[in-house]
């Protein structure tokens, strides 16, 4: 499944490491699955949440945003819609490069595994069945500029996140996804606390075809729309989905 950006307005993001709601009948309305986080995450518990939740809305896209290329196998890029990795702009270098690098280096070994390329005598044919499998793997990936807004959050401890942004700097970051990165999403992340709607509006002032999400702190329908109001495309909600599922309904707007 493809996804198609303009019809998202509400991301759920599903901790692998934590309960899924007993009903998920409260994912009734969202329009994309994010299945990530920062603690306690494996490609077991990330393979599992993805069957469970595929199988229940298998008519929205479920996307793993993976914070390591070791919870990244063939067995969850077969079983997911996308992977949304995140490069995030005012983390270390680790979190903007290296890991990007690491993933696809993960990648490109996987033909040896599916094809069974280093078995000597196969030769050329497996050579370029194995480009296309690269290619195939790759292109279900897509880059996620994000700017995290939290320094209290474990997605900024993770990332090496020293100082949050200005709104110009902000500004700028969404800029530079638009024109010079080329990533289809810019997410401003204040995981674990509401930030308001300064940032939305400093990147929505530049973003004209990438996707502008926001995520943190959204635990009701005002502060869902206000974000939206402000410029964002779609808001992102993680944890008040798993604490408290059924104000979790209340952030999905209203169509
Ligand atoms: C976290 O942006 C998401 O990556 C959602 O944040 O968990 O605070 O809703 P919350």
């Amino acid at each position: 499944m493809t996804i198609d950006w303009e019809t998202v307005t509400h991301v759920t993001k599903v901790d692998p490491a934590k309960d899924l709601p007993p009903d998920l009948t409260v994912l009734e309305g969202t329009d994309l699955i994010l299945v990530g986080g920062s603690d306690g995450v494996t490609e077991a518990n990330t393979l599992e949440a993805v069957r469970e939740i595929d199988a229940y809305r298998p008519d929205v896209p479920v996307c793993q945003e993976p914070n390591s290329s070791t919870h990244v196998s063939t067995e969850t890029i077969d079983a997911v819609d996308a992977l949304a990795v995140a490069a995030v702009y005012n983390g270390d270098r680790e979190h903007f490069v290296g890991k990007h690098v690491d993933l696809f280096t993960e990648i490109g070994r996987k033909p040896d595994e599916i094809t069974g390329s280093s078995v000597p005598g196969v030769g050329g044919f497996v050579e370029s069945k194995g480009v296309d499998v690269v290619s195939d793997l790759a292109s279900k990936i897509f880059g996620e500029g994000y700017v995290v807004q939290n320094l209290e959050s474990t997605a900024a401890t993770r990332a090496g996140v020293e100082t949050t942004y200005t709104p110009e700097q902000v500004a700028g970051a969404a800029l530079a996804t638009e024109t010079f990165y080329g990533f289809p999403v810019f997410y401003v992340e204040y995981s674990g606390t509401y930030g308001g709607t300064r940032d939305v509006e400093a990147a929505s002032r530049y973003i004209e075809e990438t996707t502008l999400l926001y995520g943190g702190g959204i635990d009701s329908g005002e502060k869902a729309s206000a974000v939206l109001d402000a410029g964002a495309d779609a808001v992102v909600v993680g944890d008040c989905f798993h604490d408290d599922p059924e104000t979790f309904r209340e952030t999905i707007p209203d169509r």
